[in-house]
């Protein structure tokens, strides 16, 4: 297998497809298979590397969702993306049987929001599909991860989190060159974290793999902004494009084209003589 960064050379974009009543901003909007098919497929027309499926929302105080009711959202809109679609196919999941179905199904990408601790079956799944795999930072769990998350030194810590879920991966058999990181803005972080993981970017970045952020959306920005989710753009772009100037290597956006744009003025800016 290609390794990474070469398969997806930076600065490459992740496009979001979720399919799920109450995600941070999409929810609900593409829980028709139709329609979320139709949204992934707009997603890959505006230039986006790899499709992120997803059937389970991770916003603040969401719930878990059983696996059967995963399955039937995400199995139809991976197959029908599969179908008309040679971009490749990320599935957003932290269960192991969801993993190894939608990889059946078409998706070769595993991302999992828990770096492979919430299921001890998801390191196999991924090392014998020899697929790549992101893993993740968070702070507790979905349910109550903004409940006062703390840390001593948030850069530090997330970063040997990450540093250690990438040794816990490559000897679960999981090939180094597959492996991204990702510090998990929102999950189990204050406004002041999220800067802090921004700013120091490039401390994540020396750990070693290739660095996938995913801002888009997200509280902070309305915080920092005060627009309601759908208004974000903007403020996402910005994070997004510092992001990539301070080592990030992919991006999770809900939207691809500004995005792309963005990142095409920057980049030729930096080739002028
Ligand atoms: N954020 C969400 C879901 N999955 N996966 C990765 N790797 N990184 C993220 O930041 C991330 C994720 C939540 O956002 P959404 O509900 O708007 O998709």
């Amino acid at each position: 297998m290609q390794p990474l960064r070469e398969r997806f050379p930076a600065p490459a974009v992740m496009g979001v497809v979720n399919v799920t009543p109450d995600s941070f901003s999409d929810g609900g909007a593409f829980l028709d298979p139709e329609a979320a098919v139709a949204q992934g497929l707009r997603l890959a027309a505006e230039g986006a590397d790899v499709l992120d499926v997803g059937g389970e929302s991770t916003r603040p105080g969401s719930d878990p969702v059983p696996v059967e009711v995963e399955l039937e959202r995400v199995l139809p809109v991976i197959e029908g993306l599969a179908a008309q679609t040679d971009v490749p196919i990320s599935i957003d999941t932290v269960k192991a049987e969801v993993a190894a179905r939608a990889l059946a199904a078409g998706a070769s990408f595993v991302n999992d929001v828990t770096a492979l601790r919430h299921d001890p079956d998801m390191a196999g799944v991924v090392a014998d599909a020899a697929v790549p795999v992101c893993l993740m930072h968070m702070l507790g769990e979905p349910k109550t991860m903004q409940d006062d998350p703390r840390y001593t030194d948030v850069v530090a810590e997330v970063a040997g989190f990450l540093a250690e879920r990438t040794e816990f991966a490559a000897a679960s058999g999981i090939a180094r060159d597959q492996i991204c990181i990702d510090p998990g803005i929102g999950f189990g972080k204050t406004l002041e974290h999220n800067l802090s993981l921004l700013r120091h970017l490039d401390r994540l970045a020396a750990i070693g793999p290739p660095v996938l952020l995913g801002a888009s959306r997200k509280s902070f920005l309305g915080r920092l902004t005060g627009e309601p989710e759908e208004r974000r753009e903007f403020a996402g772009v910005a994070v997004h494009l510092d992001a990539v100037r301070r080592g990030a290597w992919m991006l999770r956006v809900h939207e691809v084209k500004p995005t792309r744009d963005a990142l095409a003025v920057a980049a030729a800016i930096e080739a002028a003589p």
